[in-house]
């Protein structure tokens, strides 16, 4: 797929999931690297960081895509050659690709020993990592039941109640605004992850924090399911993961909306839960609490504190 198509799917969310979209963006790299033919080091480069600035400006909240981004493109830093480049990212690229499809699965591993025989659990949005670990359990033989939000207003639920019925897993389909009221019935929530910050923080899908805090009240078990790549190094040093906001008539189509000039449609996509509200972080290297998240940072991405001021790429 041309690099400024799959820049258009992400944006528009034809791809959409922090995870695909980092596999996307780390496939659309590898494409790019191939089609740019010049033996010109310069201009391979000079290209490539040109696709790495698109595809890093069409969705700003998925952590996962930077650093998708750098990890395929980390070798380009010190590189001389453009064959040795090319080859590189090409390399890094598919290797990016295996590992989060692996990671994926074994998550979906570790989850499911989360997940007891009879237990019923609270799903928000269309997360692979959640419904990893909530598939896995159903394999394993345990009798299980889901709640699925509805997801307002993508209706990412849908696609969510599409894969649990697939897997013939009785499941609740709910309004977002009805978790309060079913919270006492269910045993644990896991959501999935689009960025972690270096305080254990999670930015997932409006709602979650709502999620956490009903579970949090009602001493429900909250897990988020995310592999080490939704980890945001840069937090580290304070810098904000952005919440995208989209465009209003996503909520409100714009000829209802501009019948009422004083109203202002507000449509932020994700939300911060704090780490106080999250009891585990099921990641493909394993459960950690919140406060580890700078240990993965550290030890699985890999960024030194020298990194931190150098991160371009
Ligand atoms: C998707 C979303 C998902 C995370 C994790 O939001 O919030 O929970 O991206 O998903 P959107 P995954 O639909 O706006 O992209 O576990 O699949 O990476």
């Amino acid at each position: 797929m041309p690099l400024t198509t799959t820049a258009e799917a992400i944006r528009s969310m034809e791809i959409r999931g922090a995870g695909r979209i980092a596999r996307a963006a780390a496939g659309a790299l590898r494409d790019h690297a191939e089609m740019i033919s010049t033996d010109n080091f310069t201009g391979f480069r000079d290209g490539m960081y040109q696709a790495a600035d698109l595809l890093r400006s069409t969705r700003p909240t998925a952590v996962s895509l930077p650093n998708a981004i750098h990890i395929v493109m980390r070798d380009l830093r010190t590189a001389t050659d453009a064959t040795d480049a090319r080859n590189g990212i090409i390399r890094n690229a598919e290797a990016f690709i295996r590992s989060s499809e692996a990671a994926v699965r074994t998550i979906g591993m570790i989850g499911a020993n989360q997940i007891r025989d009879g237990d019923t659990i609270l799903t928000h949005c269309n997360s692979e990592a959640a419904l990893a670990c909530i598939i896995e359990a159903k394999k394993q033989g345990k009798e299980i039941e889901v709640f699925a939000t509805e997801v307002r207003p993508w209706n990412q639920g849908r696609l969510t109640i599409e894969v649990l019925n697939h897997h013939e897993i009785p499941t609740h389909f709910i309004v977002d605004s009805a978790v309060r009221s079913f919270i006492n019935d269910v045993d644990l929530a896991i959501a999935g992850a689009d960025a972690i910050s270096a305080d254990g923080s999670v930015i997932n899908k409006i709602g979650t924090s709502q999620i956490a805090l009903a579970a949090h009240e009602a001493r429900t078990k909250m897990i988020i399911a995310a592999e080490t790549y939704k980890f945001a190094p840069l937090s580290s040093i304070g810098l904000e993961i952005p919440v995208e906001e989209r465009p209003g008539s996503e909520v409100l189509a714009d000829e209802i909306a501009q019948k009422y000039p004083f109203v202002r449609v507000r449509n932020p996509v994700f939300d911060r839960t704090p780490g106080t509200y999250i009891d585990l972080i099921v990641t493909e290297e394993g459960v950690i609490p919140p406060e580890y998240a700078p240990l993965i940072i550290r030890e699985h991405l890999g960024w030194r504190v020298s990194d931190l001021d150098s991160h371009l790429f």
